[in-house]
């Protein structure tokens, strides 16, 4: 895939390339292995934290669990025959994150508490500033920083008033026991409805402030069985089978029609949610205020095997009244009611727009991310800022975001970015982004068409930008990964 071309008197020595990782989460440790893979091994990867893992270390609330199943939710190279279940829980992906990374012998290179705080292109380098006072220099940065990583908190009067404990859902304090006591869950996307299910049999009283009702699609997660995991073990092409057919599931029910509203299979979707509903929720007046009046998949999609029994539980309630404030001793709706909690969970997601922010990156001529995108984040792709040289982003602004393993998609990303790389490596070039035009044309046309996606078939959710358009790849899944296959490098300013 790599070469490096010894007759070109350009061409750099690729083991002087030097590239800096900007954090040690999924897609960070990724990158390291790529780069040790390709013989580039003259890297650094910092972490702000102290353990790796990204939104895995992050996000440690109650029932915890990915989505998209779990042969499928791992790196396409490091299978695991060891998943406990279909979609397995928070702490075994934490876990495969931590193995994969000591196995690939990214650990040890990981330099953690370690923030990158400021970089600046200076004669064709990035200088780099760390929060422990040294500094790096680097002719690649890759920054894998992750899109739910800053913790948004609602604008309520009086949360700090709280006399119990209160937290954000991705910074769960352990220390704060739960059974028996009276929780409040404020939100109701995919986090709230995990911890409602995982905690509403435990504690004494849950309440579950939902400003807007939500879609469920019904999900079954069965354990795997010491039998199929030695299967497994004897068998990756068992796993591998398992991995192809849910990615096909996932690009033909769903990445490929995010587009098509009249398509049948995201009718379907809706269907197959509103058969859930009326099934499985018995009192007509819960079912109204759990039923929302938009269509499926326009928020994010979420799935659960058993939110609507959590929700029924005798000593769960679903509280639909607006917030009018936070007291003291509990939520106080617009009714009047106040409603005693000792611990108030914040479940209101994160902000969406920062990426590698607040890292203050400075381009080109001194031009500034923050300048850069003072109307809102933008890229080429999701991989390229333009005036942002040898700069390259893995899941950044645009990127398919859809209830898609993001693993898969920082893969694509990363063979791409490597076909970037290798330009300087066979001495095309020294420096290269997308070209402004080259971006304002992907811009407009990707604007055209996220409007026409179901993300922006009436509903409001983390995807819709300030403008109200959705900030996430709004092109077929097939696009993505013809996009992802081969750069065209005319679309790139190369010096
Ligand atoms: O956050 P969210 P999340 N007053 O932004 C409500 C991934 N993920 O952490 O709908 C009252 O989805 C807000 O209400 P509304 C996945 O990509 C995956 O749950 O805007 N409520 C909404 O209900 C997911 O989509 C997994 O009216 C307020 C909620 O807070 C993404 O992370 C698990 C409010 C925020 O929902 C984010 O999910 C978890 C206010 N002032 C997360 N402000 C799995 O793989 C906001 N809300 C299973």
């Amino acid at each position: 895939m790599t070469t490096d071309s010894a007759s070109n008197p350009n061409a750099s020595n690729s083991k002087d390339l030097r590239f800096v990782i900007m954090g040690a989460g999924m897609a960070g440790i990724l990158s390291a292995i790529k780069l040790q893979e390709a013989g580039l091994d003259n890297y650094a990867i910092y972490e702000k934290a102290d353990r790796l893992g990204g939104t895995w270390r992050e996000n440690e609330y109650a029932g915890i669990a990915c989505d998209v199943p779990s042969h499928m939710y791992c790196y396409s190279f490091a299978p695991n025959p060891d998943w406990s279940h279909r979609h397995s829980p928070g702490g075994e992906i934490q876990a495969y994150f931590e193995d994969v990374a000591r196995r690939y012998e990214v650990e040890p290179r990981i330099q953690y508490n370690t923030e990158i705080t400021r970089c600046e292109f200076v004669n064709g380098r990035w200088k780099v500033e760390l929060s422990n006072g040294s500094t790096d220099e680097a002719d690649f940065l890759i920054a894998a920083t992750g899109v739910l990583h800053h913790p948004s908190y609602p604008n309520i009067e009086g949360l700090d008033s709280f006399g119990g404990a209160s937290f954000h859902t991705a910074r769960w304090n352990h220390d704060v026991p739960l059974a028996g006591k009276r929780i409040g869950i404020i939100g109701t996307g995919s986090s709230a409805i995990q911890i409602t299910t995982a905690l509403a049999d435990q504690v004494g009283k849950l309440s579950l402030f939902q400003r807007t009702p939500q879609w469920i699609m019904p999900i079954e997660n069965p354990p795997y069985s010491e039998e199929e995991k030695a299967e497994f073990r004897r068998n990756p092409a068992a796993m591998q089978k398992i991995r192809d057919d849910v990615t096909q599931q996932f690009i033909a029910g769903f990445a490929n029609i995010l587009h098509d509203l009249d398509s049948p299979m995201l009718k379907q979707i809706h269907t197959t949610c509103e058969a859930n509903l009326e099934e499985n929720v018995k009192d007509p007046e819960l079912r109204e205020k759990l039923r929302p009046n938009y269509r499926a998949a326009c928020k994010r999609l979420i799935m659960s095997e058993n939110f609507y029994d959590a929700i029924q539980s005798p000593n769960a309630e679903l509280v639909t009244e607006g917030i009018e404030r936070v007291e003291e001793k509990g939520v106080r709706t617009k009714d009047g009611r106040l409603h005693e909690l000792d611990v108030l969970i914040i479940a209101t997601g994160f902000k969406v727009d920062r990426f590698m922010r607040p890292m203050e990156v400075i381009g080109r001529d001194g031009l500034t991310l923050e300048d850069a995108w003072a109307d809102g984040p933008f890229s080429y792709k999701a991989i390229s800022i333009p005036e942002f040289p040898n700069l390259f982003m893995l899941n950044g602004p645009y990127g398919p975001v859809g209830n898609f393993s993001l693993i898969d998609v920082a893969e694509m990303q990363f063979s791409y970015i490597m076909q970037l790389v290798d330009q300087v490596r066979t001495g095309a070039c020294k420096e290269l982004g997308a070209s402004r035009a080259a971006t304002l044309e992907f811009d407009s046309e990707r604007i055209e068409a996220a409007k026409k996606t179901i993300w922006a078939s009436g509903c409001n959710s983390w995807y819709l930008d300030a403008d109200g358009i959705p900030a996430a790849w709004p092109f077929t899944f097939d696009r993505f990964i013809d996009e992802m296959a081969k750069p065209h490098l005319d679309h790139y300013d190369m010096r």
